[in-house]
This record gives structure tokens, sequence and C-alpha cells, in this order.
């Protein structure tokens, strides 16, 4: 191969659904810090990378990018850093389960414990022998309860704030059909909502921006039914890992879920995970547990080539 091209390896599967693509050849070192320092070198240095990956033409608006790392800790079995359209992602439930799946696939791991580092913390996940896998998330919480919106088109709204890896803007009361064949109208409607909260200074804890934005039905075939705006203005085809925490410490809050019992989140397109927690040592926060199961889809090698102009993606 001549050496303009640039190789990045990766794997692609889906969970749920919803697509994970590990890099794990091909990115430029970022040295041996904690996952939180190399994330911020990957992003202030090594930015066009993502973009490279996620970005037409070689990504889309869906993709979740998963770059694996050597870990820190060398009892652990590797780090991670997530990445997506518009940047980067604290924690990603659904992209955890496909970087195990795609680490097994490749023959790097086999079913057992596994300690993954990202850069909000350590997650305990473990691979199942059906090749199904469980992780314990970071620690989630509600922020506040019912706040208001008022988002213009729609009218008023109230929302639970919650952090579950990422920070979430939860709504169960709202006029929407959760449909399949109704992502257009959600996906408007959840952008009203995201822009109405930053227009109205609506935020997480310490001002942290809310860049996703959830909706919540009944239905007949699970506990609840989802449909999860994420950063970029793709929603989740996968029940959101993140987003389902979020969802387990509203419900703790309000003491409608005991701990230990199973939460079945259903996503928009029917996909499915298991969710339950256990109590977290200080008393306002909960450990949340997502189990649910990847497909590897594609290996492949992408191909950067310095005289495309192109090569770092269009954004
Ligand atoms: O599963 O946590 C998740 C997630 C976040 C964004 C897309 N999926």
């Amino acid at each position: 191969m001549s050496n303009r091209y640039h190789a990045v390896k990766i794997i692609d599967s889906h969970t749920a659904g919803e697509p994970t693509r590990m890099v794990y050849q091909g990115f430029p070192d970022l040295g041996g810090g904690t996952m939180a320092e190399r994330l911020h070198i990957l992003k202030t240095r090594h930015d066009a990378w993502r973009k490279a990956v996620i970005l037409e033409p070689r990504g889309n608006d869906i993709l979740v990018g998963a770059l694996l790392c050597k870990p820190q800790n060398p009892a652990h079995t590797c780090g991670v850093i997530f990445f997506n359209n518009s940047g980067y992602l604290g924690m990603c439930g659904h992209g955890t389960i496909g970087l195990l799946a795609s680490l097994a696939y490749l023959g790097a791991i086999s079913a057992g414990k596994h300690i993954i580092e990202t850069p909000v913390g350590d997650i305990q996940t473990t691979l199942h022998e059906d090749g199904s896998v469980s992780l314990q998330n970071v620690h989630a919480y509600r922020y506040q309860k019912a706040v208001a919106v008022d988002v213009p088109g729609i009218g008023r709204l109230k929302g639970d704030i919650a952090w579950g890896g990422n920070w979430f803007f939860l709504v169960n009361e709202h006029q929407e059909r959760l449909s399949a064949d109704n992502t257009a109208r959600l996906t408007h409607v959840t952008q009203a909502i995201m822009q109405a909260l930053q227009a109205q200074g609506i935020c997480g804890e310490r001002g942290a921006p809310i860049d996703h934005i959830e909706l919540f039905a009944e239905t007949a075939h699970a506990d609840s039914r989802n449909f999860v705006l994420c950063p970029g203005g793709a929603y989740d085809r996968s029940p959101c890992g993140t987003g389902t925490s979020a969802k387990l410490a509203c419900l703790a809050a309000d003491g409608r879920l005991p701990p230990d019992t199973v939460w079945q989140q259903e996503s928009i397109i029917g996909s499915r995970f298991q969710a339950w927690y256990t109590h977290a040592a200080d008393a306002c926060s909960i450990l949340p547990n997502i189990r649910g199961q990847a497909w590897v889809c594609a290996e492949n090698t992408l191909l950067i080539d310095e005289q495309d102009p192109f090569k770092w993606g269009i954004s």
C-alpha cells in the first residue's frame, strides 16, 4: 500500500440496533494517562481523527465510535473513549456492549468479568457465555424533578434532569406517539426541547449541558418504551444504556422500582435492555446495571488518503 494512505482498523457492531465502531489500530498515540486525560489530548490535538472515522463518507450520524485504549491499570481489560458526530460521550452503554462483543470476536477476551476504564470512571462488565453483556454503570442520580420548560410550537413540558453517565432530560407526559414510523416528528420535538433547555438556561449539575432528551410511553412488550435524542441530532436505535440508567435513578428516587428488580426498557425500534440497580453507598445515587446483546457486522480497514479533499470527513 502506498504510504499516502493511513490505515485505521475497525470492527462494526450493533447493540439492539444502535451501531458501534470500535477503532483498534491506526489512531495517534494518546500517552499513558487516565482516560479523561487521553480524551483531552484526543479532543484538543487530534479531533480530525474522530471526524475521519465518524462523519461521511466513512461514517454516518448514527454511529458511535469506541477508541480501544491500553488500560492504565494492567489488571483492567482495556480503556475506551466514546465519540460521535458532534463530539465525545462520557460513557456509552450500548457502546460498551458493542466493545465487548467486538473484543470477543477478535478473540481478545473470553466470557467472564472485565473492568473497562472510561473518562467518567471504571465500568464493571461481564461477557456471558451466551454472548450477551451486562455492565454496572457509573453512579446515576436524579438531579432535579419535574422541571418546566416552555418549548416553542409544542407548549410547556415537565421533565426530570438525571445523570446516567451523560445528562438527560426525561419526559413522561407529552402528546407524542412513540412509534418507529413517527421518528421524524419525535426528532423534531426532542430537538425543540433541547434548544429550549439551552435557551432557558436549564442545565445539569454545575452548569453541565443536557445533551440527551428522552421521551417515555407505555408498551405491551416491556415496562416502558423510549425515544432518545443523542447530541448530534440522531436518535438512539437501542434503549440507550446511559438513558436507561438515568431512568432507573428517577424510578428509584420516586420509590417506583425496588433495588434488584428487573426493568425491561424497550427502544423505539422494539429492541430491549434488562436493567436493575443496587443502592450506592451515598444514599442519593444508585448503581445501575444494564444487560443487552451486540452483533458484529463488519471487520474493516478505513483508508485516509493524504490527497483526498474530504480525508477528515464532511463536517
Ligand atoms: O447506550 O448509553 C448509550 C448511548 C448513549 C448515546 C447513544 N447510546
